[in-house]
């Protein structure tokens, strides 16, 4: 089977190349209604939050092949953070990884996409989620193996602010310092909000950049609801990568709920209750938005 590999890595930060990120990410975000309409429920404020982070990634730095998800050469793509599947679906989806169709069935039995990221269940998914604070640990042995196996494959690790309470993340952090990992770029979603409530009111992890930069790593902080923004940091990064062969985290600003304001004013939860009769409201302000800002 002919097969292709999609980077723009190296590619200028044209215009077009912002606008296809966008359009990637306002699709994802319509995958990310439909399979929460479907469940009724999930987590769905926070993968309309970080859909501009996933797009960016998956429409512009990843190295993959749709049709062969396994494919040794692949950067791989850890999500850390188990309860983001949704969003992460509608990325697999959009990259083609996953068929469109398929995303119905998200959440029932026997669906190759539970609520959870699990890896033997999922196309593309590298591993299951689920338990905090682990991702980051993973990444940090997968990394140290491909360069080992003399790999030029890059691992991306997405984490949520509220792995940043846990020990394991500090030590993984560490340790990617420690051996130069510089083919490792972690993404942090920074939506100030946790399950038990406001990440401040939970464990005050600012200035989170400071932290990093303790470790050693390479730390930008952005808008990450700005793909210009996000592209001009992920390039960076991979420069970095080349140059100072040290690892790179990406801390991410979002807003939970991006792109449909009923749930961007809403009371922030982490796990938003949406009725049946406000999907069909959501989509049509997610369009309205995106043809308003299209215009
Ligand atoms: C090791 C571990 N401790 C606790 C939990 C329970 N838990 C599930 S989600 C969550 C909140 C984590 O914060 P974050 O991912 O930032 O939440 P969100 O932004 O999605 O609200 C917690 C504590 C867990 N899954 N794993
Ligand atoms: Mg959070």
């Amino acid at each position: 089977m002919e097969t292709t590999t999609l980077s723009t890595r190296s590619g200028e930060l044209a215009p077009e190349r912002r606008h296809r990120v966008e359009e990637f990410a306002y699709r994802m975000r319509h995958d990310v209604l439909n399979m929460g309409e479907v469940q009724g429920q999930g987590y769905v404020g926070q993968a309309l939050g970080a859909a501009d982070m996933f797009a960016t990634v998956y429409a512009d730095q990843l190295e993959y092949r749709p049709e062969d998800p396994d494919w040794d050469g692949r950067d791989r793509f850890l999500l850390s953070t188990g309860h983001y599947a949704i969003g992460h679906y509608a990325a697999l989806a959009e990259a083609g990884i996953v068929p469109v169709e398929e995303l119905e069935t998200y959440g029932s039995d026997d669906s190759r996409l539970p609520m959870s990221g699990m890896s033997t269940y999922t196309p593309g998914m590298e591993i299951s989620g689920g338990s905090l604070g682990h991702g980051l640990t993973i990444a940090v042995g997968t990394a140290l193996g491909l360069r080992h196996q003399g790999s030029s494959a890059r691992v991306f690790n997405f984490m949520s602010d509220g792995e940043l309470d846990e020990g394991s993340t500090w030590e993984a952090a560490m340790g990617a310092h420690h051996h130069g990992l510089g083919n490792l770029t972690v993404m942090v979603d920074i939506n100030a909000l946790q399950a038990d409530g406001k990440t401040e009111t939970v464990l005050r992890t600012e200035p989170v950049p400071d932290k990093w930069a303790a470790c050693g790593w390479f730390v930008q902080r952005v808008d990450g609801n700005d793909v210009g923004q996000l592209l001009a940091a992920f390039d960076a990064a991979a420069r970095e990568a080349e140059n100072q062969g040290r690892p790179s985290v990406v801390l991410c600003d979002t807003r939970i709920g991006r792109g449909v304001p009923l749930l961007e004013t809403r009371e922030k939860a982490h796990f938003m209750r949406i009725d049946e009769n406000e999907w069909q409201t959501c989509r049509e302000q997610l369009t309205a938005g995106h043809e308003g800002a299209t215009k």
